[in-house]
């Protein structure tokens, strides 16, 4: 945990998430900013700001998670989407995955990578 860390606020509930899932050392919530419907992030409780900071451990339910989300949105188009760094459009440093449901190609929705 890092007292200044949003994302370890959210994951000891100092501020309020919609949580969709916790374990020892998994939580996944939606996003406040949502690029569409059910957009939602796993994240690991043990606290690194780059995936390569956080132990192998710590992120094998990450992906089993990811999918089970999906599968409850009934997102059959969707992206698993994780920023490392600025350059690479990383806001929050707390590993994040992204689970991003394309609900409808024609809605034109788009998470701006990797066209640019
Ligand atoms: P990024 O990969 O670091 O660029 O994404 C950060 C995401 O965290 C972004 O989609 C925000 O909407 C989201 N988020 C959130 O869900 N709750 C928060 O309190 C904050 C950011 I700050």
């Amino acid at each position: 945990m890092a007292a200044a860390c949003i994302f370890c606020k959210i994951i000891k509930g100092d501020i309020p998430s919609m949580k969709i899932f916790e374990s020892d050392k998994t939580f996944a919530f939606l996003d406040i900013s949502p690029l569409s419907k059910g957009h939602a992030l796993v994240i690991p409780k043990f606290h690194g700001a780059k995936l390569h900071d956080i132990p192998d451990d710590q992120l094998n339910e990450i992906l089993p998670v990811a999918k089970k989300i999906a599968l409850a949105v009934g997102a059959d188009d969707y992206n698993i989407l994780q920023n490392n760094g600025r350059i690479a459009h990383q806001v929050v440093d707390h590993v994040h995955f992204h689970i991003i449901p394309k609900p409808n190609e024609k809605e034109g929705l788009s998470i701006g990578w990797p066209a640019e």
